[in-house]
């Protein structure tokens, strides 16, 4: 006999609490600014504002050097050799409409992406190349060292970002930016794939692609001549030269490919999935390899305007603006009308976000959500050796207060019971002996926080596998929800919702020990649970409970966990 729906209501549904639909700032981590961001060479730690006087610099020595070369005769016959353009015949002329419009939308999303980006990681705003992320090992950061008289979470290091530059810039708004950069992604790779397929199959490919290793010192004459300020001969409407087609190349064929790359390897579900290749190209590398092909960007996005302005605008913006060749003024028209779209929605992507949170996650669900959750369908296969234990393992989340946790605490646990109930057949009640004399699973494995953060570390406990097998969740059970002793960071109980399948994975336990002792109160005593393909703030800490449903839309504000519900992550986050 099943019982009634209404009875196998969990007590603890009532202390789930409603989430606002935007950002109430009152009510959000409070502003932290960061510092200018640093580069550690060695054991120094440099700033990178130094970069403007280096620049400076550069060209202050570089313009007159590049003059005197060219005054020498070896130089003066190089350049006369390879003038800029390699000499291979083209077999088209022009910018067709397609391209053109391809360019605007490529702009546009750019822009977006890379705002949205620098508030990822903003969020845990340190690169690393090696796969732990030990404080005072980092290589780049713009936030202060890490305190080390106090526990300090990966959620307060978090630093602000300006709202005009971050999408949304309000501290720790990771979940609303990965919306926006994942949503921008999927259209920018679309207009990627679709400009690929155009170009090969016009002529156009001719334009970007070298065919000739003239192209080299092609590339370094056009240098030359540039630096010097007597500037090569114009040509673009026809071909681009050495300098134009290796940056370009790099641009479409290498740095956009290789950034759409390293941003899923930054994923639990696709990183341990991929074996050696993901324990060896680990999320710490692919997110430094993210950030540098970022620099790429900026560096090719500011050289290419600058070069546009100073090599004949008007010319210039009739190419790629109007698809003319002339002095005109219509490519300008159109470029000025552009950019003035795209400073209205610059301004308003902050304001809509933080106004409307709710519906850019319900947005963001809608675009590239759905997608996302495909990566669940794989088994997370990997594993590490104990010599990939981290030393360091960054703590995060909102710690238990309550009197009844202390209480088992001071106990050392030995009054606890977890209570998995739900759409089950036989409800249970399991005191951490119970659960230790059950089949025990060691696991080391890499834990993925959404916030850019990982580690390493051995896991022990009891498979989900086994807890489904003894309370028998019924036919209509499709969900469980994880409800901890703490609340979360703005009140009301922490939970999460897992889909069934992915409590059946061979790497889902509930674990009570970590590295060989029993798991902290810190990182989730005495219960918490490892599933493996998916990000960090999903495996709840302190778990008091389980409730098997088969809907979880009337919990809390009903989007799937306590911080879907209030920082608008999504519910199936494998990426
Ligand atoms: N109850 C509860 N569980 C939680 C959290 C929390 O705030 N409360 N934070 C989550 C997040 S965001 C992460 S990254 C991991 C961190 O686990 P750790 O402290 O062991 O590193 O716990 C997750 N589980
Ligand atoms: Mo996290």
């Amino acid at each position: 006999m099943g019982k009634a729906m209404n009875d196998s209501f969990d007590p603890l549904e009532a202390q789930l609490t409603h989430a606002d639909d935007r950002v109430n700032l009152s009510h959000w981590l409070p502003p932290q600014w960061g510092v200018t961001p640093r580069v550690r060479i060695g054991g120094r730690w440099f700033n990178l504002l130094w970069l403007i006087p280096l620049g400076l610099a550069f060209l202050i020595t570089g313009i007159p050097a590049a003059q005197e070369l060219r005054g020498l005769p070896a130089v003066a016959r190089f350049i006369a050799r390879y003038p800029g353009q390699a000499t291979v015949p083209i077999e088209y002329s022009g910018f067709p409409a397609w391209l053109r419009w391809q360019h605007v939308f490529n702009l546009f999303l750019m822009f977006f992406i890379i705002r949205a980006g620098l508030q990822i990681l903003a969020d845990h705003p340190r690169l690393y190349w090696n796969r732990d992320c030990t404080p005072g090992t980092e290589w780049f950061r713009f936030q202060h060292e890490v305190p080390g008289d106090r526990i300090w979470t990966a959620k307060d290091d978090a630093v602000t970002l300006p709202g005009w530059l971050g999408i949304p810039g309000v501290r720790h708004s990771i979940g609303l930016a990965r919306w926006w950069h994942f949503s921008c992604d999927l259209l920018w790779t679309l207009n990627g794939l679709i400009f690929y397929v155009m170009l090969f199959t016009t002529h156009q490919w001719q334009r970007i692609v070298p065919r000739t290793w003239t192209v080299f010192p092609n590339a370094l004459s056009t240098a030359i001549q540039y630096l010097s300020l007597r500037f090569p001969a114009e040509e673009s409407w026809v071909r681009y030269n050495g300098l134009q087609l290796l940056a370009y190349f790099v641009t479409v064929f290498i740095a956009a490919p290789a950034a759409i790359a390293t941003g899923l390897m930054q994923a639990p579900a696709i990183s341990n999935k991929l074996g050696w290749l993901g324990r060896t190209l680990h999320r710490q590398a692919a997110r430094s390899l993210h950030f540098l092909i970022l620099c790429w960007f900026i560096f090719f996005i500011f050289m290419h305007v600058t070069m546009v302005f100073v090599t004949g605008l008007a010319p210039n913006l009739n190419h790629m603006f109007a698809g003319v060749n002339g002095g005109g003024p219509e490519g300008l028209i159109i470029f000025a009308l552009a950019m003035i779209v795209l400073a209205i929605a610059w301004a308003l992507a902050t304001p809509l976000t933080l106004n409307h949170a709710r519906a850019v996650q319900k947005t963001g669900e809608f675009m590239i959500g759905w997608l996302k959750g495909f990566a669940e369908w794989w088994d997370p296969s990997s594993q590490y050796s104990e010599s990939d234990i981290s030393p360091h393992f960054w703590p995060n989340g909102t710690m238990p207060a309550s009197d009844e946790f202390n209480a088992l605490a001071a106990r050392g646990f030995a009054g606890y019971k977890l209570r998995v109930d739900g759409l089950v057949e036989n409800p249970c009640e399991f005191s951490l002996d119970d659960l230790k004399t059950m089949p025990r699973q060691e696991q080391i494995t890499c834990h993925f926080c959404i916030q850019g953060w990982s580690g390493v570390a051995k896991w022990g406990g009891v498979p989900m596998r086994h807890i489904i097998e003894l309370v028998k969740p019924l036919a209509a059970a499709r969900y469980a929800v994880f409800y901890s002793f703490a609340e979360g960071a703005d009140g009301g109980r922490y939970y999460d919702v897992h889909k069934l399948e992915n409590m059946r994975h061979q790497l889902t336990i509930l674990a009570y020990a970590m590295n060989g002792h029993p798991v902290s109160v810190l990182h989730g005593a005495p219960l918490r649970l490892r599933c493996e393909n998916e990000l960090g703030f999903k495996q709840v800490k302190w778990i008091t409970a389980i409730e098997f449903v088969a809907d979880f839309t009337r919990l809390g504000a009903g989007q799937g966990g306590y911080n879907e519900d209030h920082e608008f992550y999504g519910y199936r986050m494998p990426i």
